[in-house]
């Protein structure tokens, strides 16, 4: 199993000030085979504003791929905000770039920020919350076509001011099976996002979604860390290629101007 991550950002996201030549030498050093930068863009985000500069995007991943060649694989990628209300923009702005892969995510609903202290989670249960955030995911994938992977299911479990913040996927077996259905149907991938995998509760919700996606019919599964920095220090894809091979898979996929590569 090929060891890649294709979830990371640089300072071309508004969240990130990371060099994206510092991505590229930590990527080297730990001894990943490819990289997929998947940059942020998001239309009309509340109080913060994700507007990626593609061109100058392009040129730094173009002039990286030149001194890195031979040593590492680059793509460009995209990770594009999902919102029913900008679908027209949002299309179009897929439409006009070349990208490598694109990850589809969820990051606030209705103009409130899926984040730490927001008030998504006022006066809202954990089952409230992580329910409608796969209501959401749902109607989302449902509308939306533009993307190769769904990003980061668990984002929601990241956030709130609940004791255990991590998903109970018990509660909601039904509508994580419509969310699967449809992106099979749909032939979208899966990303197993490693961002809370220091909890054995959130490997566990990774290994229960792999099983149903690979039971439903699912073929492409996708990888990455979400780093926003280059340290690599807590890294875990090993892990993570672990769970993949348990549900059956045997590559990790990857993407070359939006097809899968052979
Ligand atoms: N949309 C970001 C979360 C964020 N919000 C950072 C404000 N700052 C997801 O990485
Ligand atoms: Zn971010
Ligand atoms: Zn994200
Ligand atoms: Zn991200």
């Amino acid at each position: 199993m090929r060891k890649v991550d294709y979830h990371l950002h640089s300072y071309f996201s508004a969240d990130s000030e990371e060099n994206p030549r510092n991505q590229v030498l930590e990527a080297i050093k730990y001894g990943l085979e490819e990289i997929c930068f998947t940059e942020h863009h998001e239309f009309h985000f509340p109080g913060l504003s994700f507007d990626l500069d593609v061109s100058s995007y392009f040129d730094e991943i173009q002039s990286l791929q030149k001194e890195f060649k031979g040593k590492i694989k680059i793509k460009k990628g995209l990770e594009i905000g999902l919102d029913s209300r900008f679908k027209e923009e949002i299309d179009l702005f897929v439409k006009e770039h070349d990208f490598d892969f694109i990850i589809g995510s969820i990051h606030e609903i209705d103009d409130v920020e899926v984040y730490e202290d927001t008030s998504y989670y006022k006066n809202k249960s954990k089952i409230t919350a992580h329910r409608e955030y796969f209501e959401h995911l749902l109607e989302c994938i449902d509308t939306f076509t533009c993307f190769d992977s769904l990003g980061h299911l668990d984002y929601v479990a990241r956030y709130g001011p609940y004791r255990d913040k991590l998903i109970d996927y018990d509660k909601f077996e039904v509508i994580i099976h419509q969310i699967i259905k449809k992106l099979v149907e749909r032939g979208k991938g899966i990303e197993v996002n490693t961002r809370l995998f220091q909890f054995p509760k959130a490997k566990i919700f990774y290994q229960y979604l792999l099983t149903e996606y690979a039971k439903t019919g699912g073929k492409i599964v996708t990888l990455g860390t979400d780093n926003h920095k280059a340290n690599r220090t807590f890294d875990r894809i090993a892990e993570a290629q672990h769970l993949i091979q348990n549900a059956g898979f045997s590559d990790i996929s990857t993407f070359s101007q939006r097809m899968l590569d052979k």
